[in-house]
């Protein structure tokens, strides 16, 4: 079986390109699916507070390290801090909750889940009368200052951001003590980030994908819209190749130099989708793939329209 890639980052530590993704993976079934990942030979898992599963999925890790599937040591665990729990005085406190959820020590990755923060201390998407999302204004970067000493504390070992904007990464780097390791971001042909994953890449910061397949599984979608997996030019290339689409968009993710992190609950798409590793898309496929891009963004996070912070609605990327 051909070796599953690993990236780099600027602290010396790595991580597998490509991870399992869990966010709308059931609580009933999302154990299920990580258990089959690690069978399968994934060993990068992308959880977050927010997605409401974090318990099964430490469920399922805890019993594939018993079993002997997989040392711990040999997992890259990666969370995120959700916008409740931005005040810095609220972030060490965050990271246990989701530490003892997930049945660990460490993180391996503690991610700032967006830019903008809620009001503190009650729902995860808190909401006046007229199911308007209440805002906190708190800064990112004093959020940033306390995810830095988790490091130093052991509790993690690299942190990130997600959903950062540019304008937001420069702001962040001029404060850092510690550097971003990734930041997470929406990225697919139809929004391939090309000037965001120049301008991290620059600044030494990975890009790491998320909804590389077009996120049909996203609440909001409406029949009606166009399907990434369906692009009948995608197609063409996968048939070429003798690959499916989500192969091609997981590769080309790969290709490109970026983590990549597709959601599935099911065993025989999460084995698929691990099949990337003996095949590589050539340069002239890639600069076609790249040509794809329509500004089409499926997660836009429409309830935080309005934030200051909101890191879709000003600027250019
Ligand atoms: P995605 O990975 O682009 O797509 C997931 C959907 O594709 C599910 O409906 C899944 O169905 C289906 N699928 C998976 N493999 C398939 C295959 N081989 N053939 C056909 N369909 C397939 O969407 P996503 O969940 O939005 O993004 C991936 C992960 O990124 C998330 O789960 C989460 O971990 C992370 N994420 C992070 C943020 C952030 O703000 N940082 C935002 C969005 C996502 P089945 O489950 O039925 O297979
Ligand atoms: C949730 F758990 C609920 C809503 C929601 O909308 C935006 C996208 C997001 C997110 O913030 N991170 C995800 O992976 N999905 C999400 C998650």
């Amino acid at each position: 079986m051909a070796k599953a890639t690993s990236v780099k980052f600027y602290n010396g530590k790595t991580i597998p390109a490509l991870g399992l993704g869990t966010w709308k993976s059931k609580p009933g079934e999302v154990e299920l699916a990580v258990k089959a990942a690690l069978d399968i030979g994934y060993r990068h898992i992308d959880c977050a507070y927010v997605y409401g599963n974090e318990k099964e999925v430490g469920d399922a890790i805890a019993a594939k390290i018993k079993e002997g599937v997989v040392k711990r040591e040999d997992l890259f665990i990666t969370s995120k801090l959700w916008n409740t729990f931005h005040q810095p005085e609220l972030v060490k406190g965050a990271l246990l909750q989701t530490l003892e959820n997930l049945q660990l020590q460490y993180l391996d990755l503690y991610l700032v889940h967006w830019p903008q923060a809620y009001k503190e201390g009650g729902d995860l998407f808190p909401a006046d009368e007229s199911g308007k999302i209440q805002f906190s204004d708190v800064d990112y970067l004093y959020t940033w200052k306390a995810m830095e000493p988790l490091v130093g504390a052991g509790l993690v070992r690299s942190i990130g951001i997600s959903n950062f904007n540019s304008g937001q990464v420069e702001r962040l780097l001029k404060v850092a003590t510690i550097k971003p390791v990734t930041n997470q971001v929406e990225c697919h042909p139809y929004l391939n980030q090309k000037k965001l994953q120049e301008f991290c890449e620059a600044r030494g910061i990975k890009l790491t994908a998320y909804s590389p397949l077009g996120s049909p599984d996203r609440p909001w979608a409406k029949p009606d819209e166009p399907q990434l997996m369906d692009d009948p030019k995608l197609k063409a290339i996968a048939d070429r190749l003798g690959k499916t689409v989500a192969q091609v968009l997981i590769r080309y993710q790969i290709d490109r130099g970026n983590i990549v992190i597709p959601k599935s609950a099911n065993p025989a798409r999460i084995a698929s989708n691990f099949q990337v590793f003996d095949f590589k898309l050539s340069d002239e496929d890639l600069k076609l793939i790249n040509t794809f891009d329509c500004n089409g963004r499926f997660v836009p996070m429409t309830g935080s329209f309005g934030h200051q912070y909101h890191p879709f609605e000003n600027d250019e990327f």
